[in-house]
């Protein structure tokens, strides 16, 4: 279960190859901005086999790992950088969990996707994964801090 969190975090979320073949894009990236949160850094991207291996190494010994990788590395993903008050845990949340066979309806996988192998959608699962994951896939300079005019819906 998912706790949020009272503090500004970071998270990496990202569009897998076959939510971009799908032309998923814009859905995914709506239930971000319309949740509420800041969208820091954004790029499509082809991603090299071996920032896919650093991205997954903790799945390493997995018997899916190469599966993994070719997977990801398979067509252009969309790189994001999300902030906000608890954004880690709630963006798991928006989500849903990684079989989306047994995803919540009204998650991103719950609602859009069929197999653990092609869940559409990637999110950081802890605010320390989510600084290591932006620092592996933005190069410094691709990612803007910047204030919104107002946010008249937030106290
Ligand atoms: P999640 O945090 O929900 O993305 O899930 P994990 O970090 O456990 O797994 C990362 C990715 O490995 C999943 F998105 C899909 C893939 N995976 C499989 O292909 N088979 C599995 O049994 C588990 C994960």
């Amino acid at each position: 279960h998912l706790v949020a969190s009272l503090e500004v975090e970071e998270t990496y979320i990202m569009i897998k190859p076959d939510g971009v073949q799908r032309g998923l894009v814009g859905e995914i990236i709506s239930r971000f901005e319309r949740k509420g949160f800041q969208l820091t850094g954004l790029k499509l991207f082809q991603c090299p086999k071996e920032l896919a291996q650093e991205h997954y190494k903790d799945l390493q010994s997995k018997p899916f790992f190469p599966k993994l990788v070719d997977y990801i590395t398979s067509g252009p993903v969309v790189c994001m950088a999300w902030e906000g008050v608890g954004v880690v845990a709630s963006a798991r949340k928006l989500i849903g969990v990684t079989n989306p066979l047994n995803a919540e309806p009204g998650t991103i996988r719950g609602d859009l996707a069929v197999q653990t192998g092609r869940n559409v959608v990637h999110g950081s699962d802890s605010p320390e994964n989510g600084k290591r994951e932006i620092a592996l896939w933005f190069k410094e300079g691709e990612l803007c801090e910047w204030t919104p005019v107002q946010e008249p819906w937030l106290k």
